[in-house]
């Protein structure tokens, strides 16, 4: 996929001082500064971009509207971003807006102009903390833009502050907590039922993992039923030498061993399009964040997803509704 970028100036102006650093630009651009301005800033406490004025006097509010900015196709517009706390990196791939960096205290103008119709989801590529695979949102870029068009906000996705499951109801929906609470959810879908843009990726989205217990061959509840006790046990997998119960064992051990080992150590999405920009999403390292007890808490849960596929999911700590991760 070639982006079709029209990235114009990229300016960085010193919010207070007399300093700019970094301004590159492209001259001669006609009618730029006549475009309109969209902002965005970044609130990490709230992991969100939001199109409201954050300043020293209201950073206080802990309800800033997450900005849906509506475009229109074909017109030029500049994107106002500012960060009211953390370094944060602006990524929209669509608008061919690779890693531009936002300071907190300094302004980044870019004029774009969307080339085509749709929604293009927009990213932060620099982890910024707890909040940090919230800061996402998308614009709309319409034929035409109408007054009607003014979205009203979506629901604040604090998956960071959800409360963990009593111990009583056991390991596998504490895995489910966590595969929401340390933010797998957001790039892999509720459930881990897939759906996440990642542009330029292989087949342009994040792998799902609901079926990763096919994927590591177990085909049957039964054979899900077995492993995951066997994962439960006090002896590491390592050490198992046979499990009678488990067809394929040796099989499902290696392709098990080798899920925890890239969970924790993480791995960079591949460019469909080696010409095209980095996809925006890649695999986090978790090794210093997750125990592999941790890990194995939440790929024991992925795993369970597979056997009970037929039923409705068990999504017992849902505060976020069907669609709403992007
Ligand atoms: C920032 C987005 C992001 C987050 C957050 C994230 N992942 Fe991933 N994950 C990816 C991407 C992208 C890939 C595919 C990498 C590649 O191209 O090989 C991936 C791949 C995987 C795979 C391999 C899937 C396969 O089919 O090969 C597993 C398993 C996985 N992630 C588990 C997790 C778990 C568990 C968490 C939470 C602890 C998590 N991921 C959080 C983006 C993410
Ligand atoms: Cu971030």
């Amino acid at each position: 996929m070639t982006p079709r970028a029209f990235l114009v100036i990229v300016a960085m102006a010193a919010a207070s001082a007399a300093v700019s650093i970094g301004a590159r630009r492209t001259a001669g651009v006609p009618g730029s500064t006549a475009a309109p301005t969209i902002r965005l800033t970044a609130v990490a406490a709230q992991g969100l971009w939001t199109d409201e004025e954050v300043t020293a006097a209201n950073a206080w509010r802990s309800d800033f509207r997450p900005a849906q900015p509506v475009l229109r196709r074909g017109e030029a517009v500049r994107l106002r971003l500012e960060s009211a706390d953390v370094v944060h990196t602006f990524t929209l791939p669509e608008l061919g807006i690779d890693r531009v960096e936002v300071y907190p205290g300094r302004v980044v103008e870019i004029v774009a102009t969307p080339g085509r119709a749709g929604t293009f989801p927009y990213y932060c590529t620099t982890v910024c903390g707890e909040t940090h695979f919230a800061m996402r949102g998308a614009i709309r870029v319409d034929d035409e833009v109408r007054a009607s068009d003014a979205r009203p906000p979506a629901t604040v996705r604090r998956y960071w502050q959800e409360p963990p499951p009593p111990p009583a109801e056991g390991r596998l929906a504490r895995g489910a907590w966590r595969f929401r609470q340390v933010g797998c959810v957001t790039c892999h879908g509720e459930g881990g039922r897939g759906g996440v843009g990642n542009p330029n990726s292989m087949n342009a989205l994040v792998p799902e993992l609901a079926t990763l217990s096919r994927r590591s061959f177990l085909f049957t509840p039964a054979d899900v039923e077995s492993f995951l006790r066997l994962l439960d046990s006090p002896i590491p997998l390592e050490r198992v030498q046979a499990a009678p119960r488990v067809p394929l064992f040796t099989a499902v051990r290696t392709q098990h061993l080798a899920l925890r080992r890239l969970v924790r150590e993480g791995r960079q999405s591949t460019r469909l399009d080696p010409s095209g920009l980095r996809p925006p999403l890649d695999m986090p390292a978790w090794g210093s964040r997750l125990t592999d007890e941790e890990v194995d808490e939440i790929l024991s849960y992925l795993i369970s997803q597979g056997a009970t596929a037929d039923r409705p999911a068990v999504d017992a700590h849902s505060s976020i509704r069907e669609g709403e991760v992007q």
